[in-house]
């Protein structure tokens, strides 16, 4: 009886967290760009056009190899004290045949 409690305890103790990370991972992979960021290097700032040109890793959330591309900017004032060269951190949100950034930061 005492050893049928502990298995009971010891089996939610180790299923709960399995339970409570699938629901955020499932919800990451799905979201526009919500919570992942992606790491960048300014190659071109086009400030009257709204754009930015990045050399980028991975970006998970719109499932992008690393390349270096073209990216519309969602305001321009993210691009404000962005220069050619910064490393960035940025969030990528797919908008039809766009690719939008939608948060940018110089990283360190
Ligand atoms: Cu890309």
């Amino acid at each position: 009886m005492k050893n049928l409690l502990i298995a009971i305890l010891l089996g939610s103790t180790l299923t709960l967290p399995a339970l409570a990370a699938q629901p955020a991972a499932s919800a990451n992979a799905s979201a526009e760009a919500a919570v992942s960021w992606s790491q960048g290097e300014v190659r071109k700032v086009d400030l009257a056009g709204q754009k930015i040109t990045l050399r980028h890793g991975p970006i998970q959330s719109v499932g992008m190899p690393p390349m270096t591309m073209v990216f519309g900017v969602r305001e321009a004032a993210l691009l404000q004290g962005i220069s050619v060269g910064d490393k960035v951190r940025f969030q990528v949100e797919q908008q039809g045949s766009q690719f939008i950034v939608t948060e940018l930061q110089a990283a360190e």
